[in-house]
């Protein structure tokens, strides 16, 4: 199963058994006050800077959320998306729970994006789908629907089910649909780490979409945050996760490890490139 996104000159395509793909998740003012500062006074220069920074460290696609208190989204993604795409190449996924906002970035965003995302609630469904079918973009459905976030790995799947088949019933093709089946902070749910893992077993077994994983939500208000996403992403890329928003600052030397130890990386070409890259930065 290929998912193929495109931005304004380079082309990504996420599949399993090929290096793992990294979506720059630091543009997102949750948690980053500089950020949502910055949004407010339309000063898009330090959205930016991260923008260079990940793609540096190993992004293949950037995710965009411009979701702040007082920021309006409809103005503020594609006016973002638009001073991006000025200087970067990667294709973007447009981070929004608003419609209005999502189908306002798409008609700026260069090549096949991806839309974050549709859930399994019909209102969200009847929202959103049309948006990317009518772009012929890519999107991220979640693992939840009008009664939340089940907490058994076999619900989480039927919703996945039921977006795919909504999904392909007006005219959004498989591929097209990338599967999250949502990371919450395990911090305070022991069986949280289990219950994504599992699902991300049955989608990846039963259904052959690609997997996205917010990875970093699941270390949330615990210490050394990294050693848990770390650990968690080789867990969930073993079970068949073929794409994390996460942190490449960070990340990256752990995915690229990950990559060359499944048999995706020959002669350890894409870590020692890695590597030296780190090392002449720190140099
Ligand atoms: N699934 C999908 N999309 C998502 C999520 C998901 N989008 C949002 C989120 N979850 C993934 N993105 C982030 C972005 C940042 C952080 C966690 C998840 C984060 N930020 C630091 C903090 O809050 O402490 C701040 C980092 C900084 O200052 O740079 O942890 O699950 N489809």
């Amino acid at each position: 199963m290929k998912t193929s996104l495109t931005g304004k000159s380079t082309s990504v395509t996420i599949e399993r058994h090929a290096p793992f793909t990294i979506i720059g998740e630091k543009i997102n003012p949750v948690g980053n006050k500089k950020l949502a500062a910055s949004l407010l006074a339309s000063d898009y220069e330090y959205a930016l800077d991260l923008a260079r920074s990940q793609i540096e460290a190993g992004a293949g696609i950037l995710d965009v959320s411009v979701g702040a208190s007082g920021v309006d989204e409809v103005k503020v993604l594609p006016e973002v998306i638009k001073l991006l795409i000025d200087e970067i190449e990667v294709p973007i996924c447009l981070d929004s729970p608003n419609g209005g906002a999502l189908a306002a970035g798409l008609e700026v965003a260069p090549g096949k994006p991806l839309v974050n995302s549709v859930n399994g609630e019909e209102k969200s469904m009847e929202a959103i789908l049309p948006i990317v079918k009518d772009r012929d973009a890519a999107v991220i459905g979640l693992t939840m629907d009008e009664d939340g976030i089940p907490n058994d790995a076999e619900k989480r799947f039927s919703i996945a089910e039921k977006i795919l088949e909504r999904a392909a019933k007006i005219g959004i093709p498989k591929e097209d649909v990338i599967i999250d089946p949502l990371v919450l902070a395990i911090g305070s749910d022991t069986n949280a780490g289990i219950v994504t893992l599992r699902t991300i077993e049955l989608v990846s077994q039963h259904l052959g979409v690609n997997i996205n994983l917010g990875a970093s939500n699941v270390s949330f208000g615990l210490p050394d945050r990294h050693t848990i996403n770390q650990a968690f992403l080789g867990l969930a890329i073993a079970a068949g996760a073929t794409c994390a928003i996460t942190d490449p600052l960070r990340l990256t030397p752990t995915i690229k490890a990950l990559d060359l130890l499944l048999g995706r990386d020959e002669y350890a070409g894409r870590y020692i490139k890695e590597c030296r890259r780190r090392a002449a930065k720190v140099e």
